[in-house]
């Protein structure tokens, strides 16, 4: 019997989980369609990009609704699927079943929680013996995760990310010679690319206060588009109260796309659509209202310092 995605797919937008086993044949092939992808893929608009999602389930159906669904719309999500919210299994299952369904028309980008370490803390790994009753599920993603692309280019002009730039990395053509198979690294080009933060307060790179990646500056984003002959950075990572931020002249925004984060930062949340002549709209929305009716924890307090360190 060959695998149906459409019946896996239809089976998770009324979230109930798939089984163990399909979970397994579904990473394997997502591996071996990723294995082939470059470490910089390259489309084209019109393209709907989506920052973190973080398990928040709901909120990413509500993007579904408000964007369209797949096939119709092409997506390019940025990371972090996991971690957080509620329902990252849910999440990164629908989320790796579209990528194999539709590989043309939807990307995944590796976010800097897309990692053993990092799920090990904020809740995947938790959730996945919680839900499943043992870790295989988690293995069988994380080790997906390794397989994930670090950035897109739109047009040959907007550079996607998770995090940010990095200071061992000047061209694009440096990015496609990294080995990412990989676990995501405490230090260098990989790591800097998922964890950096732009800083408007500088004009170079400095150390983050994250303790992985760097902050980088205005001066910084401007050398990168000029070398690459690009015009835009695109990136997620940082919570955004209004949903987006725009920086540098216009040279560098942030997509954030979980809403009222973590179930209590009461923020907006946005998706990016990018069209066909590179014109760019953030299509900001609210918590989906099924949020209110799953006993959502909130988050002990202590945690929520955390929370804003680790986005
Ligand atoms: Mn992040």
């Amino acid at each position: 019997m060959g695998l149906d995605l459409d019946a896996c797919i239809s089976q998770l937008l009324q979230k109930q989980l798939l089984a163990e086993s399909l979970i397994k044949e579904i990473c394997e092939k997502t591996k071996e369609l990723l294995m082939r992808e470059s470490n910089v893929i390259h489309i084209s608009a019109p393209v709907t990009v989506v920052g973190d999602i973080h398990g928040q389930f709901y909120d990413l159906i509500e993007i579904f609704r408000i964007g369209g669904y797949c096939p119709y719309t092409n997506y390019l999500f940025l990371g972090d699927y996991v971690d957080r919210g509620l329902f990252s299994i849910e999440t990164i299952s629908l989320l790796t079943c579209l990528k194999l369904r539709y590989p043309e028309r939807v990307q995944l980008v590796r976010g800097n929680h897309e990692s053993r370490a990092v799920t090990q803390t904020y809740g995947f790994y938790t959730e996945c013996v919680r839900k499943y009753g043992n870790t295989n599920v988690w293995h069988y993603f994380t080790d997906m995760f390794d397989y994930l692309t670090l950035s897109v280019v739109i047009d040959d002009k907007i550079f996607c990310v998770h995090g940010g730039l990095s200071p061992s990395i000047h061209s694009i053509d440096q990015i496609k010679t990294l080995d990412r198979f990989r676990e995501i690294p405490h230090e260098g080009p990989m790591a800097d690319l998922v964890w950096s933060d732009p800083d408007q307060d500088k004009d170079e790179f400095a150390i983050s206060p994250r303790g992985a990646g760097y902050t980088f500056g205005g001066e910084v984003v401007k050398k990168f588009l000029h070398i690459n002959g690009m015009s835009h950075i695109l990136r997620a990572h940082q919570l955004c109260m209004e949903g987006y931020q725009v920086l540098y002249d216009d040279r560098l925004s942030t997509v954030w796309s979980a809403p009222n984060y973590c179930y209590r930062c009461g923020n907006m949340a946005s998706i990016l659509e990018v069209g066909v002549n590179g014109e760019r709209f953030f299509n900001v929305f609210d918590a989906a209202p099924e949020n209110d009716r799953e006993s959502s924890r909130p988050m002990a307090s202590e945690r929520l310092e955390n929370v804003l360190y680790f986005l």
